[in-house]
């Protein structure tokens, strides 16, 4: 049987850790990185962020390209050939990461941080009243292998759930919406909105003012999808009027958000450098020696992108 040779390409020091992991844990796969490929004909996978199109060529024995994160937007932006499977991260430390992300904006909304903040700076002492988490209701839109994480973790601390996918899903205690004409009946119960979409032609600019509008007066954003997702214009817009009262962000149309941006100082937001959930290679390894074990023995992967789809 031909050696399974895997090339990985991301910084060196990462590189470093997924040589010895790869070691440590499969040594019969002919690990390399990049920039030393070795023989280009022996690489049969790649792992990378980034598809570059001289790959095709340069790569003519590629079998399946790996992504190193959940998202694979950026390949279907890379003109990464049809024929090549995509395999995204799947993985229990990067939903772990991500739940508690949720978790903690989804609080900090509930419990008026954005507003008690802006007190703060005039120092004001101003308190409101205050809810328990039965009494706000929370929607998330995206209901895959995040979202749906995302959503048990609200349950069970009592936030009134909704969710909004592109099929229709029955999660216990949660309404599900789906659909174009599940949108409008999904947003205006959502107090607080969560977007965990993967990036698609279907889904980029969704959260837009059109969008905005349907959520009830005083909403809050919280946007962990990419930041393909938001017309950040239209945000700003929705938080001058005073429709929503505060947006926590992690994800942004140029990354790194640019210097002198609105975003980076305005008084209603809160925002993290995307880094609600990051793959550290200790749990995607993991999940990559799995999926090359099952592609040596012939079988599917997990976490294959279905590339019609866009996810
Ligand atoms: P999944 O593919 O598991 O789930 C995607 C969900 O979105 C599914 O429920 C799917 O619906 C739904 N969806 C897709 N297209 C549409 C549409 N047009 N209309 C309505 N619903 C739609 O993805 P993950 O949960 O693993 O990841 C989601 C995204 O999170 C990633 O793509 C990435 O962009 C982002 N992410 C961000 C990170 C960060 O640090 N900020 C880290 C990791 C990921 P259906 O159930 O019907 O298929
Ligand atoms: C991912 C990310 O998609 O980190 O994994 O955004």
């Amino acid at each position: 049987m031909r050696r399974a040779t895997f090339l990985f390409r991301g910084k060196p020091e990462v590189a470093e850790r997924w040589r010895n992991l790869f070691q440590t844990h499969a040594p019969e796969v002919d690990f390399r990185a990049w920039p030393d490929t070795g023989d280009v004909k022996d690489i049969r996978y790649i792992g990378l962020w980034d598809w570059e199109p001289s790959f095709e060529r340069h790569f003519p024995n590629l079998e399946v390209v790996f992504s190193l994160g959940a998202g694979i937007d950026q390949f279907w932006k890379a003109d990464l050939p049809e024929h090549l499977p995509i395999v995204r991260v799947i993985d229990d430390d990067l939903t772990q990461q991500m739940v508690e992300y949720v978790t903690f904006a989804v609080m900090a909304h509930h419990r008026e941080l954005i507003t008690y903040q802006t007190s703060r700076e005039a120092q004001a002492w101003q308190p409101r009243p205050v809810r328990t988490a039965g009494e706000r209701p929370v929607g998330v839109m995206g209901l895959g292998v995040l979202g749906s994480a995302a959503v048990e973790r609200l349950k069970q601390l009592g936030f009134q759930c909704r969710g909004w996918s592109r099929t229709s899903r029955d999660i216990p205690e949660v309404a599900c919406y789906s659909g174009a004409v599940g949108l409008p009946p999904f947003l205006n119960g959502c107090e607080i909105l969560v977007c965990l979409l993967p990036l698609t032609p279907e889904t980029e600019g969704i959260i837009n003012a059109r969008l905005l509008r349907q959520l009830p007066p005083g909403a809050a954003l919280v946007n962990v999808g990419r930041g393909g997702h938001l017309v950040e214009r239209d945000l700003l817009d929705a938080l001058d009027s005073g429709h929503l009262s505060g947006a926590i962000l992690d994800v942004f149309e140029s990354e790194p958000l640019p210097p002198g941006h609105p975003l980076w100082t305005h008084p209603k937001v809160l925002m993290t450098p995307h880094v609600a959930s990051t793959t550290r290679p200790e749990g995607v390894v993991r999940g990559v020696l799995e999926n090359l074990r099952r592609l040596e023995r012939g079988e599917h992967p997990l976490g294959l992108v279905d590339r019609k789809r866009g996810y």
